[in-house]
């Protein structure tokens, strides 16, 4: 039986506002010991909204927005159906040895309303956004929404200083143009870079695998500033390698998590936009992200879940619980042990 009968809740009523877990003064959970899980709000883990409480540490916000697609459209999607897979997600990590919405107050802040007809318009909307959010809250974790996204996030986190962007996803995104269009789902970190946004000497990407245009795509990644760890290394390197290649790269920059859901095998995430086969397993993405603990995380992503094509939830857990490693690691030290 789950442990959650011990954490203290707070009083809420049958309907309405429901009752919570609080602990360490952290406004955390729907209390799933008094209300089922499929019942009470639609927020991420079922969180508090960012109205409902004084402050945030911490505030995942949806980005419903796929104009930016070069193959299956959908993604526009993706926010409501990681949101509706992150019901089953409990208070305590036992991996990380931390409950990480005690360890820190995260709240849902909604979706960013973006143009779904002016791709330019929706760029320009959620950097505006974002900017405003970081008012109310230090750190970001979106949920898209396709990679477009990732550019207006990096144009609002890394203004004043450019960031190191650890990168996971089966393709590069650092493609110049598509039909001679200069922002689309493939080239947020090609543009990221020209900007002055991407500390070139510290981005990795994790992952990349599948065919290409051509061996020139990865001279220009490299010279926009990428190491890599391709998906063919990550068998020979282990979950444990991948995460000391990550961090010999990052070291203690400021670093912008990106992770396009399609790092992993269709077998893992079928629901998305350009699968590729070959790619990790969830097991091996979760723990690469637990590896991760301890870095100045400033905001994060994950991007490309469209439901269309998924099964049985399958890609959406998957990205519920990628995110939730997420927030484990950006939670501030120390973990409790036990
Ligand atoms: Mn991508």
């Amino acid at each position: 039986m789950p442990d959650d009968t011990s954490s203290p809740a707070a009083e809420g009523s049958e309907w309405g506002s429901p009752p919570r877990i609080v602990e360490a003064g952290h406004v955390g959970q729907v209390d799933n010991t008094q209300v089922p899980r499929f019942a009470g709000p639609p927020t991420f883990a079922q969180l508090p909204r960012i109205d409902e409480v004084d402050h945030a540490d911490l505030a995942v916000v949806g980005v419903p927005f796929d104009a930016g697609v070069s193959y299956r459209p959908g993604a526009r999607f993706g926010p409501a159906h990681i949101r509706a897979s992150s019901r089953l997600l409990r208070p305590y990590n036992p991996a990380m040895h931390i409950s990480p919405f005690a360890a820190q107050q995260v709240v849902d802040a909604g979706d960013i309303a973006a143009n779904p007809f002016s791709l330019h318009e929706a760029v320009a909307q959620v950097e505006r956004s974002a900017r405003a959010l970081l008012e109310r809250t230090p750190r970001l974790l979106v949920l898209g929404g396709d990679h477009t996204v990732a550019l207006p996030m990096l144009r609002a986190l890394a203004s004043g200083e450019p960031v190191a962007v650890v990168h996971f996803d089966a393709h590069l995104d650092t493609w110049d143009t598509y039909f001679g269009a200069a922002y689309t789902h493939g080239t947020p970190f090609r543009r990221a870079s020209e900007e002055g946004l991407l500390d070139t000497s510290a981005c990795v990407h994790v992952g990349t695998r599948g065919p290409l245009y051509g061996a020139r795509d990865l001279v220009d990644d490299r010279e926009l500033g990428f190491a890599m760890v391709p998906a063919t290394e990550i068998d020979a390197l282990g979950a444990s390698g991948v995460v000391e290649r990550i961090r010999a790269r990052v070291g203690d920059r400021p670093v912008y998590l990106s992770i396009d859901i399609d790092v992993l095998d269709p077998a893992f995430a079928p629901g998305t936009g350009t699968p590729e086969a070959g790619g990790m397993t969830s097991r091996e993405l979760l723990a690469v992200l637990r590896g991760l603990a301890g870095l100045d995380i400033v905001g994060a992503d994950i991007v490309e879940v469209a439901p269309a094509y998924d099964h049985a939830e399958i890609t959406g857990i998957a990205a519920a619980h990628t995110a939730y490693e997420l927030l484990s690691a950006m939670a501030p030290a120390p973990r409790e042990q036990s």
